[in-house]
């Protein structure tokens, strides 16, 4: 994800020897600067950041070691805007309220649908708000949104204008005790004053906790002048990057908070509704060294894994028992968690590798379906107990799943292997082993990197 950026730090920090001097130091700033302003960081933005790095490597003694620290410790600081991080609940109201906005086609609607997500798996009652009447099938889209995930939505056809529909979802919302209410939107394709008016309108008579700008972060630059004219006009509380997925330059993330003077709370990562980020400084400029972010991961996992069934799963491992159901359900439980890519940079050393495993689509991949398609032709007995399928079993799932019989073997094949392989990972030293793979897989050679210069 932020692949680019952390190649430019890599290759940076690998110029300063253990030891230096002042003219190699200015020669790395001079070089990341360059490699900043390439990926779309805020010129004023670079300029402070290489300020900061080279003021703080020179207290410690021109160095690698002093200048990573410089350089994340300066990171971390232009990351860092005055305000809240994340997600954050009222302290005045068990409801939070959130207002979504953003021009036209920014990704307020999909963002508000995995806002939703993220509060869902958080336990959170929630109650999405369809107040953009600007474009037709807006209601529609949110609507659907709001079934896929399974999470309530407030709207009303009968109704000609946002501010009414927005104070009837707050009313539903504190009356239904939900815990969060997020209320989309109307875009429009530049500023103008009706949708200021509007906004301004829906934000009195809701007086939501916070108003959260949409970004598209596609747009490079304008993505932070946008952001700024809101916060001139009507006030935002935080900003959401999306599509950040597709933006090959990512330095937008880098600066926008730090130009717009609003932290950047969430990015958007993917058309899909686990697709979103949450933005913490610290974490993030982990992730941006190529250190991983243990701690995120841990909490994505915690968020859709049942504790219960993970337990009964490693059990199900150790004695070589995993069958096509518990299969099955991981699978599941993966979607949830969002991307591969994303799901890989989190782990320490990871970020550069896996190039197959990252683009793996869980959804999509031809070899997923195929396989789903295979397990969905098996009897019940056969799913519990793969050691079953013999030979005419196996001519009758091909069959029934369309697959010629060298295919049924190969998965089956693959299934017996990978389940041989987690039956070693699960006993000690297995990470180790895990990792040993990966790392061939990528094709990388010298084993797994833990993060730039250690
Ligand atoms: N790849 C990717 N696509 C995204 C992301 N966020 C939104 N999109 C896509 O961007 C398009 C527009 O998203 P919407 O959520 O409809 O945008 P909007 O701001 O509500 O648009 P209007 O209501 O017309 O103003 C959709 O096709 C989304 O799937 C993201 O993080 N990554
Ligand atoms: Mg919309």
């Amino acid at each position: 994800m932020f692949d680019s950026l952390t190649n430019s730090f890599k290759a940076v920090v690998g110029k300063i020897r253990y030891k230096d001097d002042e003219r190699a130091l200015k020669k790395a700033t001079t070089d990341l600067k360059k490699s900043l302003l390439k990926s779309d960081v805020h010129h004023k933005t670079t300029k402070d950041l290489m300020t900061s790095v080279e003021l703080k490597t020179k207290q410690n003694g021109i160095g690698q070691e002093s200048f990573l620290k410089a350089l994340q410790s300066s990171l971390i600081d232009i990351l860092t805007a005055n305000g809240n991080q994340g997600f954050v609940y009222s302290n005045k109201s068990p409801l939070t309220t959130i207002l979504m906005t953003g021009l036209q086609g920014s990704g307020k609607t999909t963002t508000t649908g995995k806002l939703a997500t993220y509060l869902k798996t958080r336990n959170k009652k929630v109650l999405v708000a369809a107040a953009d009447l600007q474009r037709l099938a807006a209601v529609e889209q949110l609507k659907q949104i709001a079934e896929q995930i399974e999470v309530d939505i407030f709207y009303d056809e009968n109704e000609q204008n946002p501010t009414n529909i927005a104070k009837k979802a707050k009313q539903k919302a504190q009356e239904g005790q939900y815990d969060v209410l997020l209320i989309d939107t109307a875009g429009r394709l530049a500023i103008d004053d009706e949708l200021m008016g509007q906004l301004e309108d829906i934000k009195k008579s809701v007086n939501p906790d916070e108003v959260f700008y949409v970004a598209d972060s596609l747009t490079g630059h304008d993505a932070t002048k946008t952001a700024t004219t809101f916060k001139d006009k009507i006030g935002i509380d935080g900003v959401i990057l999306s599509k950040y997925d597709g933006d090959t330059k990512g330095g937008v993330a880098i600066s926008i908070a730090h130009q717009v003077g609003v932290p950047l709370r969430f990015i958007g990562i993917g058309e899909k509704m686990p697709d979103l980020e949450v933005f913490l400084p610290d974490r993030i400029v982990s992730r941006l060294m190529g250190a991983g972010d243990v701690e995120g991961l841990a909490e994505k996992a915690a968020a859709v894994i049942d504790e219960k069934k993970a337990k009964e799963v490693t059990r199900k491992i150790k004695k070589g028992e995993f069958n096509f159901n518990d299969f099955l359900e991981q699978l599941e439980m993966m979607k949830k968690m969002g991307s591969m890519k994303s799901l890989i940079s989190m782990i320490p050393g990871m970020g550069q590798m896996a190039g197959q495993l990252k683009n793996m689509d869980l959804d999509n991949s031809g070899e997923i379906k195929r396989i789903k398609a295979l397990i969905c032709s098996m009897t019940p007995k056969e799913k519990e107990t793969p050691t079953l399928i013999n030979l005419s079993r196996k001519r009758r799932i091909a069959k029934g799943a369309g697959l010629s019989e060298v295919q049924v073997n190969k998965i089956l094949k693959q299934f017996k292997n990978a389940s041989k392989m987690a039956k070693k990972l699960a006993g000690k030293g297995g990470m180790k082993d895990m990792q040993k793979m990966l790392s061939q897989m990528g094709g990388q050679q010298g084993g797994v990197p833990q993060g730039i210069g250690r």
